[in-house]
């Protein structure tokens, strides 16, 4: 049997809807239902607490669902059980609009328009600039960084790349990989676009130091940030300081460490933040139920797994 563990946020009734849509034959039932735990097989989980899998003796295999799987850490680990994430056509599509929005809007000046047109004064900006005037670096370069890189080169940005690994064959854009090449990365970077995963090792990688390090003047006056990975990675008071001084000129954040962002935080009114409600990229609940059960049908013939998280590395 399947069991659909999430926060309310994501509507537990229509995952568990859409699965018994996508699985006819299978019983799926959610929190809050009265169910034997020894009996859940597959679990479709969002922000499950980590001590519950314990009652899921017969547990064999868990969905993410999302491309993130942090929300199943505990303590940095990742449970003893496959954790399959999502890796979806659509949350692609997603991400790469919302990534080129964000840029499009840098590279022609939303804030000042927008604060022009609040004081109906006719202001055309001072210079005009073009795609192959900045450097978008795109901090992990994964599934979706690919596809957000793919996208802003085709708009004419110079990309840059940063991943923990090498890649053979090499990729279109230039890639820097490891700690040992962060600083020539964002020697390039006009603007910084963060989709790496939550981590031991990325948790609070984006703080003063690293700040300073991408400190420049670019043809933004600054540069600028855009996460739409986790809020965890970035230390909000360090981002604040950084905009305050200049040293960042706008930050698009989309996720935080505390989600719904509290109305009293000053993010939401600073006139240099765009703030969204981890909205980035939602998850398709049609496509990715259909997902799941293929790989359940799969699995079932002895077909291997695939999009696994490595328990090692934590994403
Ligand atoms: P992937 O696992 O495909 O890609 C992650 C990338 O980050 C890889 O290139 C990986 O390197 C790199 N990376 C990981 N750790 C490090 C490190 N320590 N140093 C350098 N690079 C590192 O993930 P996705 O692209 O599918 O998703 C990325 C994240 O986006 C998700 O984990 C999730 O948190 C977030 N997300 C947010 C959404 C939203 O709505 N805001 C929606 C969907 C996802 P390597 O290639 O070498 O492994
Ligand atoms: C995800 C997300 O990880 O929506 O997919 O945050």
């Amino acid at each position: 049997m399947l069991l659909v563990s999430a926060s309310e946020a994501i509507n537990p009734r229509a995952w568990q809807k859409a699965m018994r849509q996508a699985l006819p034959d299978r019983e799926v039932w959610r929190d809050g239902q009265s169910f034997d735990p020894t009996r859940v097989t597959y679990l479709l989980a969002w922000n499950v607490l980590a001590a519950r899998l314990r009652d899921f003796s017969g547990l064999r295999v868990i969905f993410s669902l999302g491309a993130g799987v942090d929300h199943l850490h505990d303590a940095g680990r990742l449970p003893d059980i496959p954790v399959v994430r999502v890796v979806d056509a659509h949350l692609k599509t997603d991400m790469t609009t919302y990534i080129l929005w964000r840029t499009l809007a840098l590279l022609r000046s939303e804030v000042a328009l927008r604060e022009a047109q609040l004081r109906c004064a006719w202001e055309e900006p001072d210079t005009c600039l073009r795609p192959q005037d900045l450097c978008v670096g795109v901090l992990g370069y994964g599934v979706l960084g690919t596809a957000a890189a793919d996208a802003l080169r085709a708009t004419g940005f110079e990309v840059v790349g940063w991943s923990r690994t090498a890649k053979n064959p090499a990729p279109r854009d230039r890639l820097y990989v490891g700690d040992q090449e962060l600083g020539s990365f964002l020697d390039a970077v006009d603007i910084l676009v963060v989709l790496l995963p939550l981590t031991s090792a990325t948790r609070g990688l984006i703080d003063a130091r690293f700040l300073d390090r991408l400190a420049k003047e670019t043809p933004l006056g600054a540069p600028a940030l855009i996460n739409c990975a986790r809020g965890e990675i970035h230390v909000e008071s360090d981002v604040m300081a950084a905009l305050d001084s200049g040293t960042l000129s706008h930050a698009t954040l989309d996720v935080f460490s505390t989600e719904p962002l509290p109305p009293d935080n000053p993010l939401w009114r600073h006139p240099k933040v765009c703030v969204t409600p981890h909205a980035a990229g939602p998850t398709d609940r049609r496509s990715v139920t259909q997902s799941i059960a293929r790989q359940i049908r799969a699995f079932e013939s002895g077909e291997a797994l695939t999009n696994l998280a490595d328990p090692r590395l934590g994403y």
